[in-house]
């Protein structure tokens, strides 16, 4: 017991169709009641529960080979011929992903849309004949194919002629959102870049983030917002695809208290955010399946394999966070062979682990059910396995700080995997082990701890001799 109320906390625990569900908690005396940490609105805990989106960086920067574009660029240059947003969406789909964020203005300044706010845009390109709408079709897409979609709207403009002289682009900047979110239908998340690379003598804007804030939940109450600030989401610190191995979904806002800041202290607060924050902030892990975020002929043969983007999903998915995977289209408009064969393969691999629950059919221990913080089970008989996935339920908030998870070996219990958080999920790896009889203690935890799901899996790509920790003999 600290002075933040570290507690054990007493559970109860049953078996329902799908694994382990509902641990059940008794009342805390001088502890922090469950009831008053943090808890997700329905919008985070959906977004959090999709687990996977693609995010697609695409636009003049595909054309000029460039990260970040100049604002010079010549909208004539931006001709996909074969431009099929529903080869993205069928790609996105059927690699298990649940959303897709698109690019609709990067740096650069150039809409993917027809806005009324600029000449930059689409509308002064040789594509669909200076007709086409980007935002439309990529959003029609998304809704074909059953994806919810999201919008990237870049604050820095290195084209608009307004940047810089304060309110004047700061209402050009809300005409755009304004735009987005009213002409495309539901947008389920807004992504509000920090990035502002203005040398010593570049324009300086002062962005109007309350306004942009209340601009949203005015005409989309239900979006969630992205930025290092928040409001909903928090960005997770590093673009390497890394969650913190300790990562709260809570934050205490003072410290990050506005996107763009690359210090240390404010990485470490976005990459573990804090346990007793007051507000519910999960982190999302963006990452691209490319070294860069557009599409650049020169890295074909960089696309991250399926093996590497498994361990993308253990770093962040794996680590309570969500993963904001990038896939760029490329010149024509299409999403590159070899990214098409990564994500065919990152989906097989899932597959391959986590298709088979190797705890459906485990009886919870009857006599050790009221243990402290303690959730003890047994097998019908033995497996082996070496993947491990621990749920919290975070519809009432996060509390687990500490546990471990043992396998008896006859004799005594023996630890194959501690960790500090849960959260929405925590995914560990460990060596191939057989055992029958496990248990889950729950060490540390500043409210009652609700498990929502204790999994075990085998990765059938790690063969070989496995350690044996079971006291039930051969099977
Ligand atoms: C960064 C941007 O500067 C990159 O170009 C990219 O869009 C990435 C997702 O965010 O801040």
């Amino acid at each position: 017991m600290n002075a933040r109320g570290f507690t054990r906390r007493n559970f109860l625990a049953s078996l329902g169709a799908g694994g382990l569900v509902a641990a059940l908690p008794t009342h805390a005396k001088g502890t922090i009641a469950s009831a008053m940490r943090p808890r997700p609105t329905a919008s985070q805990l959906a977004w959090q529960r999709e687990e996977l989106a693609m995010f697609v960086h695409f636009g003049m920067n595909t054309f000029s080979d460039r990260e970040w574009g100049d604002g010079r660029e010549d909208p004539r240059t931006f001709a996909p011929a074969q431009l099929d947003a529903r080869q993205w969406a069928r790609t996105a789909k059927q690699a298990g992903f649940r959303s897709m964020i698109l690019t609709a203005k990067h740096h650069d300044g150039f809409c993917l849309w027809p806005s009324a706010t600029t000449s930059h845009t689409v509308a002064a390109s040789p594509w669909r004949d200076g007709r086409g709408d980007l935002v439309r079709e990529f959003t029609d897409a998304c809704r074909a194919e059953g994806l919810r979609a999201g919008v990237y709207l870049s604050p820095w403009d290195r084209n608009h002629p307004a940047y810089g002289q304060g309110q004047a682009y700061n209402d050009i900047y809300i005409a755009q959102l304004t735009e987005l979110l009213t002409h495309y239908g539901p947008l389920f998340e807004l992504w509000f870049d920090g990035a502002n690379g203005e040398g010593p003598n570049g324009r300086h804007q002062q962005y109007d983030w309350a306004r942009i804030h209340a601009t949203v939940r005015k005409l989309q109450p239900d979006a969630v917002m992205f930025s290092d600030a928040g409001p909903d989401l928090r960005w997770v610190g590093n673009e390497s695809g890394s969650a913190g191995v300790v990562n709260w979904s809570t934050v205490d806002p003072a410290r990050v208290p506005a996107p763009g800041a690359n210090d240390p202290w404010t990485t470490e607060a976005l990459q573990q955010g804090d346990p007793d924050g007051a507000i519910w902030r999960p982190a999302e892990t963006d990452v691209s399946i490319r070294p860069g975020w557009f599409w650049h002929a020169n890295e074909a043969a960089k696309v991250r394999s399926p093996d590497n983007l498994l361990g993308l999903y253990f770093s962040s998915v794996g680590r309570n966070s969500k993963l904001l995977l990038n896939v760029p289209p490329n010149r024509e408009g299409l999403i590159d062979a070899p990214d098409l064969a990564a994500l065919e393969g990152f989906r097989a691999r899932r597959d391959g682990i986590f298709a088979h629950d190797l705890m459906r059919g485990a009886k919870i221990a009857t006599q050790m059910q009221a243990h402290d913080g303690r959730l003890e089970f047994e097998l019908p008989s033995s497996v082996e396995f070496d993947v491990i996935r621990l749920e919290e339920d975070i519809a009432h908030g996060q509390a687990i700080a500490g546990y471990r998870l043992q396998a008896h070996d006859g004799g005594a219990w023996r630890t194959l995997h501690w960790g500090g958080t849960i959260g929405n999920a925590r995914l560990a790896r460990i060596a191939p082990t057989r055992a029958r009889r496990l248990r889950l203690l729950i060490d540390f935890a500043y409210a009652s701890p609700r498990i929502a799901r204790v999994a075990l899996f085998r990765d059938p790509r790690t063969s070989g001799m496995g350690r044996r920790v079971d006291d039930h003999g051969a099977d």
